[in-house]
């Protein structure tokens, strides 16, 4: 049994990962009293006014709480900045609009696009008649486990293309640079964006977010419902990782040396404070649609949702390969970031079989 030693004794707290232990804050452990070496993280206040903060749904920079840590230079990360209501109009954009064509998602490797058109239009009213404890067949929304915007990500080449890509949403974009900005990006353009589905029994491999071409620019990353095991390694794979907890509304940044660090999520657990839902996704913004928001809310209670958000290409920067043909298809894309499920279902791939590897030294995938 492997174990991550932190500094403090007393605020240790071990999470079992496939027969293996991390060390780790304990889930209601403010990040900010962490036993780590963490340091408050000065932002660019003056980059985004309190009115554009607003307008992307954000709190005035000036009131974020912003950690780096010690030995990770360029990791920064955010404890949940949004205004009261936005955390729920970002679940349902991953919900309902952006799974939606012409994005691509894991389900698209199996079904046809006419039964990935609407995923929400298909999956909404098994989701309202979900009831705790009973065993249903899943929806095809719980079935979902990544889409992609902007560059499409290419899974197999690992790369994106010129040809691969569809207009990223505006919104997510507005919200990303103007996050980007506050760290000191104002340069920052969102042109790709990966969205992970996880449910309790998901986790993401160990990987390096290196397809880039321009690793200058911030990698950010959102999450939303249950919370997570971020696992922060170092730039080789066998360097022993750091446990993060990531709740609902944090935002995480990696930017400059800690630009391309591994990184994994062993596990997705209960948030804090005892209820189905965190707190922070109780309150609704004016005119919100309950209904809708009671589909999301049933599909969270067991889920967390991630949008990880990119620059691709850096200025007057242009893809090697425009030349090539790659199309829309995804017939031939098997994933090497993906879930594991425990019954494999439409477009998820096969879990792992066998004794159980380390996820740190696993091979790199969503599992
Ligand atoms: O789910 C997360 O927090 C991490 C996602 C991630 O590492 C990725 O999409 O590359």
């Amino acid at each position: 049994m492997k174990r991550f030693e932190t500094s403090r004794q007393s605020e240790r707290h071990y999470i079992k990962c496939k027969d293996y232990y991390y060390c780790c804050c304990p889930p209601d452990c403010d990040f900010s009293s962490f036993c780590w070496q963490v340091v408050t993280t000065q932002l660019n206040v003056s980059a985004v006014s309190d009115g554009e903060a607003c307008k992307a749904g954000l709190q005035p920079i000036n009131k974020w709480k912003a950690y780096g840590i010690d030995g990770y230079p360029g990791f920064m990360f955010i404890v949940d900045p949004f205004l009261p209501g936005w955390q729920r109009y970002w679940t349902k954009r991953c919900l309902k609009t952006y799974p939606r064509k012409p994005n691509i998602c894991n389900l698209d490797l199996h079904m046809s696009t006419e039964e990935t058109q609407d995923l929400w239009e298909r999956s909404k009213e098994q989701l309202r008649r979900k009831r705790p404890g009973k065993r249903e067949g899943k929806s095809l929304l719980e079935k979902l486990r990544w889409v992609t915007l902007g560059y499409h990500y290419n899974w197999d080449t690992k790369r994106y293309s010129a040809n691969h890509y569809t207009a990223f949403p505006s919104e997510l974009a507005h919200l990303s640079e103007r996050v980007a900005a506050a760290c000191g990006f104002q340069q920052f353009k969102a042109e790709a964006g990966i969205l992970n589905y996880y449910h309790f029994d998901s986790s993401l491999g160990i990987h390096v977010d290196e397809s880039e071409l321009d690793h200058s620019k911030p990698l950010l990353s959102f999450s939303f419902g249950q919370s997570a095991v971020f696992l922060l390694g170092g730039r080789r794979r066998e360097d022993a990782p750091l446990p993060l907890f990531m709740h609902s509304g944090d935002i995480m940044v990696m930017s400059g040396k800690s630009r391309l660090l591994y990184h994994a999520i062993p596990r997705v657990l209960p948030c804090q404070g005892g209820g189905t839902l965190p707190g922070c996704l109780e309150q609704a913004a004016d005119g919100a649609d309950q209904p809708e928001w009671d589909v999301c809310a049933t599909y969270l209670q067991d889920s967390r949702i991630n949008m990880t958000v990119r620059q691709v290409l850096g200025p007057g920067q242009r893809f090697t390969d425009e030349s090539e043909s790659e199309s829309l298809s995804v017939a031939s894309q098997s994933s090497s970031h993906q879930h594991s499920v425990p019954e494999p279902q439409s477009g998820a791939p096969e879990p792992q079989s066998g004794a159980p590897e380390p996820i740190w030294r696993g091979g790199g995938e969503h599992c």
